[in-house]
């Protein structure tokens, strides 16, 4: 609820006049309908105070049911279970309340019967219209959600912008508890950043820098119910440094280590490596569809040439236990072995499934480009 003021704000409380003006023109229709005609007396007497109680009854339960928390992105069956639940919960606090006050003896029930039956088609048909329109209309085309890990954010701004779009807000994985970047609104609340998406007209939410395994499902079922579409804005690749630890004793030997998900930007699902090689050994000659991964050569060196299908070839070489070359999917790659004993080491975030692979460099240029 904090939330849907927070960022809702005019949006959140269009929803709250609608339901109001549904539960006017109900109230209106059912008098009408049960007198025949308005006498002054009879509104008087019957419409006034009841619509009045009735009034104050549908914004309290809007407020402690929270039932137009979801509204801009739940479903049509959602939208019907909570409709009901409103117009249910005011109906029978509505008539508890008659009781009390013994008002309910000289009230028609009827009409408070065919004014809530009003009422709830109304704020079906009222809801569903309105969120149309809502989503129609009132997008901010270009406004982008961005959704990263705190050391790529920066960079992923950049690139947004690079395109002419413009980042509203920013969601991080592994928040070191920034809360803006800029002017920019920074979260690591998945439920915070899907109010923000959803309240604030967002176009839609832009990946950078992490592998399609780590945007939240809550995410991913939110947008998907607003009609926001996620997609991504990836670097092909980048060289990290990895953290090492050297002993002032060289006999100790270094120490070098990262973490899943926290220093790569994947879950690890699988580990591979190559070992007994020879100098000048080629390998390699396909691309990813899926599978992000992270290369380093502990020991020995070993060049990586890599192809974007653009024409050029960028070559990063590793040649040490610090080093580490974070490839997303889509790049075709070639492995060179300058000294023989070299060893590959490789972090996957898929488990092996060679119908991921692409093999033949005809496909991989078609693919690239079917995917730009
Ligand atoms: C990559 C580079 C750097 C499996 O059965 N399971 C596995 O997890 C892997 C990695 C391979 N295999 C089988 C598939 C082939 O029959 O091992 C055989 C050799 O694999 P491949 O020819 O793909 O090896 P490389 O050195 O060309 O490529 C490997 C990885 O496959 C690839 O993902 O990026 O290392």
């Amino acid at each position: 609820m904090k939330n849907q003021i927070k960022y809702g704000k005019l949006r959140y409380v269009s929803f709250i006049i609608l339901d109001l003006l549904c539960l006017l023109l109900s109230n209106l229709s059912a008098t009408f309908l049960y007198y025949g005609q308005y006498t002054f007396d009879k509104i008087f007497a019957d419409f006034i105070p009841v619509f009045i109680l009735t009034f104050a009854i549908d914004v309290f339960v809007s407020l402690t049911l929270n039932t137009l928390g979801n509204v801009l992105r739940r479903s049509k069956k959602k939208e019907l279970k909570e409709c009901v639940t409103h117009v249910s919960a005011s109906f029978v606090l509505l008539a508890w309340l008659l009781f009390a006050i013994r008002y309910g003896i000289d009230y028609n029930s009827g009409i408070i019967y065919f004014t809530y039956l009003f009422d709830l088609m109304l704020l079906i048909s009222g809801h569903l219209l309105w969120k149309y329109l809502l989503k129609s209309f009132c997008r901010k085309k270009g406004s982008v959600f961005l959704m990263t890990t705190n050391r790529f954010a920066e960079e992923g701004i950049e690139e947004i912008r690079k395109k002419g779009d413009e980042v509203s807000g920013v969601c991080l994985l592994e928040n070191d508890n920034k809360k803006q970047i800029g002017d920019i609104p920074v979260f690591s609340d998945i439920k915070e950043a899907l109010a923000f998406i959803c309240w604030q007209n967002v176009d839609r939410v832009c990946i950078y820098g992490i592998d399609h395994q780590m945007v939240p499902d809550r995410l991913r079922s939110g947008c998907n119910a607003l009609g926001v579409g996620i997609e991504s804005v990836d670097f092909d690749y980048k060289i990290l440094e990895l953290k090492t630890i050297v002993n002032s004793d060289p006999k100790y030997g270094a120490l070098s280590f990262l973490e899943g998900e926290r220093d790569i930007p994947f879950p690890i699902r699988r580990v591979y490596w190559i070992t007994e090689t020879e100098a000048d050994l080629h390998r390699g000659f396909h691309a990813h569809k899926l599978n992000c991964q992270l290369l380093f050569c502990p020991y020995g060196k070993i060049d990586i040439i890599l192809d974007d299908g653009s024409g050029e070839k960028q070559t990063v070489t590793l040649d040490g236990p610090g080093k580490g070359l974070l490839l997303m999917p889509g790049l075709w790659r070639e492995m060179v072995w300058c000294e023989s004993g070299s060893v590959l080491c490789v972090l996957a975030s898929e488990y092996y499934d060679e119908k991921e692979y692409i093999r033949n460099y005809d496909d991989f240029i078609t693919y690239r480009k079917e995917n730009q």
